[in-house]
């Protein structure tokens, strides 16, 4: 008996310190620094939470797990100001008004401040804001401050979002599979809601609120029209009541088609009377089981689905159909731009622009434009969408991928904040907007202003399926929230909330994640290459694939490698995609010379022993890229196996196996991709340079009919 006892305990402890990822950035284990340990130890022994909404005890139980875990002991909870004290309240509240605050900025609606003041001579910190949803953000600013031991004895922080709609999407169907998704299957449970409220929620509901994130789209793009019904509204309900403490209002998908599908009419035209108040008796319905209902995303007239074009009307008469029957309840729609036909005989990325410009300033208020990072698809590398900033009078919202479609899936490593801070960093050239990121911003032409990540999220025990990928995650919460944040900051932050506030961990994990989106793209397409990954799965290389229904789903459609050598002449004596930017950066990007080398084989289609800038001929240089790509994936490899003793054992394990994979999977792209392409330039792999060991036949012979994530109408 004693020794099972003993065992059971032993099992109970492991289990306690497992540390499989569940907890993400969240883990609040003790912090090592013993001297601010001592100092935040006297700083928070008492906490007082004015106020008991659903909110306000979120915020209890998280700064009592946090605390207690953090700094191993239990703050007592007196509501009285004291040394020590750590105040919780609104700005409007009794006591606030008593206190001598000075809050220099004006904080929006979700803003918050955290002061440290001396109140006739005691020492207390305040978490101040104008709504509960700010206490809360401030709630996890401070947390977050303890817990990467960054701040000594000063709080002074004042900090409002700059976006106000910051969005997961998720691509989850209501079977539970996840379109693109790689971390298992959907965390919702449709079947056992809406009686059974995972734990699970709460979890995700925490995490999303820690960054900043205040809205999530449950159902996939590619719609049912039945989450519109009441039986699943009811469960969509309790979703809602679930989140909507953590300041996360919910969204759904809503198929074009609905109206027949459901609503059993002839017609889905969005000029019809009787759709028109099809969408209003439904509008209404679901605002009765979810009172603070965000609105709709619509994917319309795009691979195959449904949309106002069926019945020659305009996305414009689209949205605002749906945008009238919201507007009495301030939801809004979202509506996508991801719209291509292969019957139009242009150029894919021109697509979206050549159909949105023309109805700009046709939309009502409450619409706002979908807009996907570059103007394909969530390429490795793409130029930012040239939609941002020629929109003048429509609000346009961004949609990054956070889960890793075109980026190596959950085996690769691979930090997306330097990605997104590529693209909001970029410069649009209209001088009234800025930076990419500005345009998203800018309040004065917007009228709501909204980013949506594509979610990485499943039921995967450590939710994103590679333990880095919860970096992404948390990176675009963190850009979401302030997109001038710098990527290599949020990194740090993360590491040392995920992994260890060791500086030997520190340091180098940055500078693995750091380097990581660099390297993938070296191996996956570098030069501005783009769309030459596996048919329909999308899993590694086939630059190979042509001859399909769609041309525009092929590779051979994109990098045009010919015996003159490889690209898409995207430049005026080409398809001119380059004329949807403002006149600088076409100039720029149309240029042969002043193209950057980045976007070389995006916009230019470059002879094969043209010179690029390091003096090497595109082909030697393309080479060349492949090859350093899997030097770095080596390089990555042998700094983690460095950090096997500021780790814990089973992440540090799971990451070197996947570093194997990754290893393996960009040898794969490199050789594939050298190899075809070499049928073209007909040159030599310079001779520095390993030659691959298998043939081209043997790469083009893979096929991975059960990949993950494959979307199933395909
Ligand atoms: C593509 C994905 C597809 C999505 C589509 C979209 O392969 O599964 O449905 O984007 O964004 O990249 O609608």
């Amino acid at each position: 008996m004693r020794i099972v006892l003993v065992a059971f305990v032993l099992i109970q402890t492991f289990a306690v310190q497992a540390e499989d990822g569940y907890r993400l950035w969240l883990r609040y284990d003790k912090i090592g620094n013993t001297r601010l340990l001592s100092q935040y130890k006297k700083d928070f022994s008492n906490l007082y939470i004015d106020g008991q909404s659903a909110t306000q005890l979120a915020i209890k139980t998280e700064l009592e797990t946090g605390l207690t875990g953090l700094l191993d002991f239990k703050p007592t909870q007196k509501k009285t100001i004291s040394t020590g004290t750590l105040l919780v309240a609104t700005l409007d509240s009794e006591v606030i008004r008593k206190l001598n605050l000075t809050i220099t900025k004006p904080l929006t609606k979700e803003g918050f401040a955290i002061k440290r003041i001396t109140q006739a001579g005691k020492s207390v910190t305040v978490i101040t804001a104008p709504a509960e949803a700010g206490l809360l953000y401030g709630t996890f600013y401070l947390l977050r401050l303890i817990q990467t031991e960054q701040v000594g004895g000063a709080f002074d922080v004042e900090s409002s979002p700059r976006i106000q709609l910051r969005i997961l999407n998720h691509w989850d169907n209501l079977d539970g599979t996840v379109e693109r998704g790689y971390a298992g299957f959907s965390l919702w449970n449709w079947h056992k809601l809406p009686g059974y409220i995972d734990q699970r929620y709460i979890d995700y509901a925490r995490a999303n609120a820690s960054i900043g994130i205040n809205g999530t789209v449950l159902t996939n793009v590619n719609a049912n029209a039945l989450v519109l019904t009441p039986a699943y509204l009811e469960k969509v309900a309790a979703m809602a009541d679930a989140f909507r403490p953590y300041g996360i209002r919910v969204y759904l998908t809503a198929r074009f088609s609905a109206p027949i599908e459901i609503g059993k009419l002839p017609t889905a035209d969005p000029l019809n009377e009787e759709v028109i108040q099809w969408w209003k008796n439904k509008v209404n319905e679901v605002y009765k089981y979810v009172p603070d209902f965000g609105g709709f995303v619509v994917k319309a007239n795009s691979e195959g689905q449904p949309g106002p074009q069926n019945y020659n009307r305009t996305h414009a008469d689209g949205a605002n159909v749906l945008a009238d029957a919201l507007k009495p309840y301030d939801g809004i729609v979202m509506w996508r731009a991801f719209v291509y036909d292969n019957k139009v005989p242009d150029d894919r990325t021109k697509q979206a622009y050549n159909e949105f410009k023309p109805l700009d300033g046709k939309f009502r208020s409450n619409v706002i434009v979908q807009v996907k990072n570059g103007p394909l698809d969530f390429q490795p590398r793409e130029p930012f969408h040239p939609l941002f900033g020629a929109m003048k009078h429509t609000p346009l919202m961004m949609e990054f991928q956070i889960t890793q479609e075109y980026l190596g899936q959950s085996t690769n490593l691979v930090y997306l904040g330097n990605l997104f801070k590529e693209v909001l960093d970029s410069e649009t050239y209209y001088p009234e907007s800025g930076t990419v990121g500005n345009t998203l911003y800018n309040h004065k032409t917007n009228s709501v202003t909204a980013i949506a990540g594509v979610a990485n999220i499943g039921s995967d025990r450590n939710w994103c399926g590679h333990p880095f990928a919860q970096s992404n995650w948390y990176a675009f919460g963190r850009l979401a929230w302030d997109y001038e944040l710098s990527s290599k900051q949020i990194a740090e932050e993360w590491v040392r909330m995920t992994y260890s506030n060791n500086p030997l961990a520190v340091n180098s994990i940055v500078k693995i994640m750091d380097d990581s989106y660099e390297t993938v793209v070296n191996y996956m397409t570098p030069l501005g290459l783009h769309h030459i990954m596996g048919w329909n799965h999308h899993y590694g290389p086939a630059p190979w694939i042509k001859d399909k229904h769609r041309a525009d789903w092929t590779s051979v459609y994109y990098h045009n490698a010919d015996t003159t050598g490889i690209g898409f002449n995207r430049t005026h004596s080409g398809s001119n995609a380059v004329s949807q930017y403002a006149p600088e950066l076409h100039a720029i990007f149309g240029s042969r010379e002043a193209c950057p080398e980045k976007y070389l084989l995006w916009f230019h289609h470059v002879g094969w022993n043209e010179t690029l800038k390091s003096g090497n001929t595109l082909w030697e240089e393309l080479c060349f890229r492949y090859y350093r790509g899997v030097t770095e994936v080596e390089q990555m490899e042998k700094q983690w196996e460095l950090l096997k003793d500021v780790t814990d054992g089973q992440r540090f394990k799971h990451v070197s196996q996947l570093l194997k994979i990754q290893h393996q999977e960009a040898v794969w792209w490199r050789n594939a991709c050298v190899l075809y392409f070499q049928t073209f330039s007909k040159q030599p792999i310079p001779s520095v340079l390993p030659k691959p060991d298998k043939t081209l036949d043997y790469y083009m012979s893979l096929e991975f009919p059960y990949a993950p994530g494959i979307k199933p109408q395909w």
